[in-house]
């Protein structure tokens, strides 16, 4: 039997069972996975019979499928016995060895949430009140639209804790625009992909598959990870096997060489770049030699590596969420990376790394913020004296909206914050992560909305309550570029209800009925898509193609030359110079090291020899999802594993699958090893995010000082036999 027949088999089997049920007629849905938690999303067609979801495809026309596999468990998700479906409430003290909750009704839940919400504002003031989205996106612009208008100016989320608001801080300093740089165009001739690995935790998964297509047709690949990756293996034509966290080193090494040679675009670096001189003196301390004593990578590789690019106008730049930012110099690290498609002038060119020319007005940075104006981010001005991350954080506050949530185990100590009120977050992606959760039961209020009961999060608040799910939800809508998809949402499960709706409800039940739409999820959506003339219901009548918003120019490039890279129009980049910033006035002024200097990582010992680095993604799983609750991706990624060189397991005697004890100055896990060449000599790879080994416990709550981002990637370990 063919696999064509065999599913088809199954298919019709699986229908006749839905027909004795009585189900409706078959039709087609549509929704967004929410898998890997990225935006914009990948595209499923569903199908229906009445409220219950059938079977799932990729959505044709949308821009990103086909889907993964992960996009295809969240049918299995959805009909899980174990969801969250009512709202649950605390019946025995945070903390406590013995959690028990209640099932209560939603109006009981809001009247807690107000209850407190209003009684800390009167004690405390709006402030005590911490607002957060975990790595789920979705729910992120009705959660601020919530916080600012009750009044406090402390919403952060998982991008701005241990994500990409890092690498973000770092662009905005340097280049005045976001990016992580750009897919490889006709024009682009050599692509340099620094600390990611696109083929298994691309966005969307068919982004790798796009790299693929460029090196057909002959495009030069520099790929800089220290372990051999996929990404690496099919596309690199000179791989650079850093040490962990040795960034800054060898992009100055990089550097050293283009200007030595004087392969740099003399002409756009005296013209656009600041601190040129400065940044020319300090990489001169970097030759090759040297380079390779700090980061490992043979000087001949540095150099050729170095003129591969310079000399390949133009090249392209593809730069990861957090690999080259989670360690204690992430922002330096970061800002060495972008300096090199600087120097030899590959901004804002065809093939290049570009600013986009007409994003979707209204919508300036990633959907993942959500649009400024809904978000009510114009109360934040006269609020900006009562973030919590100014003292600590002030480059990061200058340039960032959400507060760098990493102390908040010390703003709970000091009192400042009273009550935390969270969506789709899971504490044991902190470091110390025992040291959240303490802070978190002596809280005097705390809330989380999930799709499951997380036993090393739910633990420690008040209220659990139940999230709809993907399939279940109108909001948000997705765009793409200028393409916008609605949805088409089946009944949610028992009383579940959608992260927006939670959020308006609550805006609504503290006297701000108008501002959140008397609870109306769609009235809400068309207020965003009233910005382009459009209501849901015309999404629902362009369902499967979308709506097109047309632009309002064609494409543009150098828009440094012509004033379109700046709000006020004026020629050059948005930053205080005007120019790409090798020398940040802004750290600067804030007494940081104002050039990407390097900072050498943890220093390793004989008793911790090895380097641990956490959290490189696999393609089945995301962070701490998809465990229990997906028994088809469980069966794909059963426990977390530790990967060793073999140089590094032979002479500890550790063979395949051998349990092994993990340790730093911090704490041990046991774990099962996999001697695999895929890491170097001297590093050992682990995934996060596993409670039965939560390699977080390892890490100490120490961070780099400019972006507060901790060090998942550096810390010194050692590692035996069990
Ligand atoms: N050691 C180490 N730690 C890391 C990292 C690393 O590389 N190494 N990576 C860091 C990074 S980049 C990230 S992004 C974080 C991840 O940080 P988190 O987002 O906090 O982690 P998740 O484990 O994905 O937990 C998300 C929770 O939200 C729930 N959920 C999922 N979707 C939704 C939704 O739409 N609505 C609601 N209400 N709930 C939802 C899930 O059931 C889950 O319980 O981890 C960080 N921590
Ligand atoms: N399947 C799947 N997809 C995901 C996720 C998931 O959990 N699973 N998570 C989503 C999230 S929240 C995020 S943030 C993104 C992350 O997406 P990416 O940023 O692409 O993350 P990774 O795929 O782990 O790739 C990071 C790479 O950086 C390398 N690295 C570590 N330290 C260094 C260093 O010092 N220098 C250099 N050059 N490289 C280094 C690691 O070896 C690793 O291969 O993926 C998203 N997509
Ligand atoms: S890459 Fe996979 S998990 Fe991520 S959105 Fe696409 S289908 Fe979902
Ligand atoms: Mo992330």
């Amino acid at each position: 039997m063919n696999f064509k027949d065999a599913s088809e088999e199954q298919g019709s089997s699986i229908r006749k069972e839905e027909d004795a049920l009585g189900l409706e007629e078959e039709t087609a849905g549509y929704t967004f996975c929410d898998g890997c938690n990225e935006v914009p999303f990948c595209g499923i067609k569903f199908y229906r019979r009445g409220e219950v979801v059938t079977r799932i495809e990729p959505w044709p026309d949308y821009p990103a499928s086909p889907l993964c596999s992960k996009a295809y468990a969240t049918l299995q998700r959805l009909y899980h016995p174990d969801r969250l479906k009512y709202p649950m409430k605390r019946t025995t003290p945070k903390g406590s060895p013995d959690p028990a909750f209640e099932r209560i009704s939603w109006d009981e839940a809001y009247d807690i949430i107000v209850h407190h919400l209003k009684r800390i504002k009167e004690r405390y003031g709006p402030h005590a009140v911490f607002f957060y989205v975990g790595d789920p996106k979705e729910p992120r612009a009705a959660v601020q639209r919530l916080a600012f208008t009750y009044g406090s100016r402390n919403y952060g989320n998982e991008s701005s804790t241990a994500c990409r608001r890092a690498a973000q801080l770092a662009e905005l300093l340097t280049y005045g625009f976001p990016t992580t740089g750009d897919l490889p165009t006709e024009q682009t001739k050599v692509m340099l992909i620094w600390g990611t690995n696109p083929a298994y935790s691309g966005q969307p998964f068919m982004c790798h598959w796009q790299f693929a297509d460029a090196k057909e047709r002959g495009v030069k690949f520099i790929v800089v990870d220290p372990r051999k990756t996929p990404t690496a293996t099919t596309l690199a034509d000179i791989h650079l096997q850093p040490r962990p966290g040795t960034t800054a080193a060898l992009a100055a090494g990089m550097m050293h060489v283009i200007f030595k040679e004087e392969l740099h675009n003399k002409a756009f670096c005296e013209k656009w770049i600041h601190g040129l001189d400065e940044l020319k003196a300090y990489v001169k301390g970097f030759p090759p030699n040297r380079v390779e004593g700090i980061t490992w990578v043979p000087a001949k590789k540095v150099i050729d590596a170095a003129r591969l690019y310079a000399c390949n106008a133009p090249g392209g730049l593809k730069t990861g969420a957090q690999g080259t930012t989670h360690d204690l110099n992430a922002t330096n690290n970061h800002r060495a990376i972008l300096l090199l498609p600087a120097i030899c002038g590959y901004i804002d060119i065809p093939g290049g790394v570009t600013k986009p020319t007409s994003p979707l007005e209204g919508m300036p940075g990633f959907w993942a913020e959500g649009p400024p104006s809904f978000c009510m981010r114009d109360k934040l001005a006269a609020m900006e004296a009562e973030r919590l991350d100014l003292e600590a954080f002030p480059a990061w506050a200058e340039k960032l909206f959400e507060v760098q949530t990493n102390h908040i185990v010390e703003w709970i100590g000091e009192g400042k914050v009273k009550a935390f009120l969270g969506w789709g977050f899971n504490m044991m992606i902190w470091p110390q992560t025992h040291e959240y959760q303490q802070a978190f039961a002596g809280l005097d209020f705390a809330m989380a909305v999930d799709y499951f009961y997380r036993p090393r999060t739910h633990d420690f608040v008040d209220l659990v309550l139940p999230a709809a799910m993907n399939f279940e939800r109108l909001a948000p809508f997705a765009y793409h570029g200028r393409m916008i998809f609605g949805r088409t949402p089946v009944k949610p499960a028992g009383e579940c209800r959608e992260d927006w709706k939670i959020a308006l409800d609550i805006g609504v039940r503290l006297g701000h009925p108008e501002i959140f739409f008397n609870g109306d999820v769609e009235a809400s959506c068309n207020e965003i898509l009233g910005m382009w003339g459009l209501t849901y219901d015309d999404l629902r009548k362009n369902q499967e193609k979308g709506i097109t918003v047309p632009a309002p120019c064609p494409d543009a490039f150098k828009k440094y030359e012509t004033g379109r890279m700046r709000p006020d129009g004026k020629p050059g980049f948005d930053t205080p110079s005007g120019k790409i910033e090798a020398l940040s006035m802004v750290l600067q002024k804030h007494g940081y090291p104002a050039l990407p200097e390097y900072k050498e990582p943890m220093p390793t010992s004989d008793e911790y020899p090895l380097i641990l680095l956490t959290g490189a993604r696999v393609p089945y799983i995301t962070h701490s999802k998809w465990r229990e609750d997906s028994p088809w991706l469980l069966e794909l990624q059963r426990e977390p594993l530790l990967m060793i060189n073999p140089r590094d397991a032979e002479p500890r005697g550790i063979g395949r699958w051998d349990i092994v004890i993990l340790k730093t100055p911090h704490g041990e896990i046991k774990v099962k090893a996999k001697p695999t060449i895929m890491v170097p000599k001297g590093v050992v790879g682990v995934m996060h995010g596993w409670a039965k080994a939560n390699v977080n416990e390892l890490i100490p709550r120490q961070f780099d000082p400019i972006s507060g981002f901790p060090p998942f990637k550096e810390v010194p370990c050692a590692v035996m036999k069990a």
